[in-house]
């Protein structure tokens, strides 16, 4: 996997590729820089690059994008995420025409730096009633628009906001403690068939299990490569970009996450992603 960390004493962030318990740097000053490369040209360079490997227990993993790499997202590609927006809002028909439509939902989700990742807290909007994580496969694409690899990502959402308003979305979706992804990318060419991953979700509250779901990537209505060639058709991306595919599983209305929950999300063959929620802060 390819990773951002620390090492205690060390220079600031570096690039590396994670192999079990170990972690050796890679030539790459960032990942922005490495997501220049093309596809073909990384999977050459990553086999033989790596510089000496130290022990993976010894340093801080941060999350795997910086610079001007964005993260987006795409909605109301499962059947289940259809199903609860039209559930939630008060105008179901905009989520029942966007399932079927030929352009996609696409939001931009988060910039680098507000970027969370695994065992750093994701939050709850205060001013907000309902709320959910919403975990996804994240595909990590190049300047190019080639699928490089592939990472979790949980898209934090209000469902009460977006459910008073569709115009709402920007601020249900996008704020501190909104997006979190998992320490690791997965080379592309590591999971051959991306098309049938489980994902899991559980939420911990007290030492109980307050939610459970599970889904798999087959239920997705879309194709990967069409996701990220409607985000890429109009826009450059010369640091490459993230994109969450969206989410298949949606609790029931009457669920909500709150502050001391734990979040673990696992995608199969790609990663896990464990958070504690808190609760952001008051409105000034
Ligand atoms: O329409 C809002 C976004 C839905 C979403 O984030 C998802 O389906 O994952
Ligand atoms: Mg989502």
């Amino acid at each position: 996997e390819i990773v951002r960390y620390i090492e205690p004493g060390g220079p600031g962030p570096r690039v590396g590729l994670r192999n079990g318990a170990t972690v050796a740097p890679l030539p790459w000053g960032s990942v922005a820089e490495l997501l220049r490369e093309s596809r073909d040209e990384l999977r050459e360079r990553l086999t033989s690059a790596a510089g000496s490997a130290v022990d993976a227990a010894d340093v801080t993993f941060l999350p795997p994008v910086d610079g001007r790499t964005e993260v987006w997202a795409a909605g109301v590609t499962y059947e289940r995420s259809r199903s609860g927006r039209v559930e939630e809002s008060s105008e179901a028909s905009v989520y029942e025409k966007v399932y079927d439509a030929e352009r996609p939902e696409l939001f931009l989700k988060s910039v680098a730096w507000r970027v969370v990742t695994d065992g750093e807290p994701v939050a709850l909007r205060s001013d907000s009633t309902v709320d959910v994580p919403e975990p996804e496969l994240a595909l990590v694409a190049n300047r190019f628009g080639e699928i490089v690899g592939y990472t979790v990502c949980n898209d934090m959402s209000s469902r009460s906001i977006e459910g008073e308003n569709p115009l709402y979305v920007p601020q249900a979706k996008i704020f501190s403690g909104c997006c979190a992804l998992a320490t690791g990318i997965r080379p592309v060419w590591e999971v051959p068939d991306a098309t049938d991953l489980a994902i899991t979700i559980q939420v911990q509250r007290g030492g109980e299990t307050v939610f459970a779901g599970d889904t798999s990537t087959a239920r997705l209505h879309r194709t990967l490569e069409e996701l990220v060639a409607a985000l890429f058709a109009p826009t450059d991306f010369p640091d490459g970009a993230i994109l969450a595919t969206g989410t298949g599983i949606v609790p029931e209305l009457s669920f909500s996450l709150a502050e001391g929950d734990r979040i673990e999300i696992e995608i199969a063959e790609v990663g896990t992603l464990a958070n504690p929620v808190v609760r952001g802060r008051e409105p000034m």
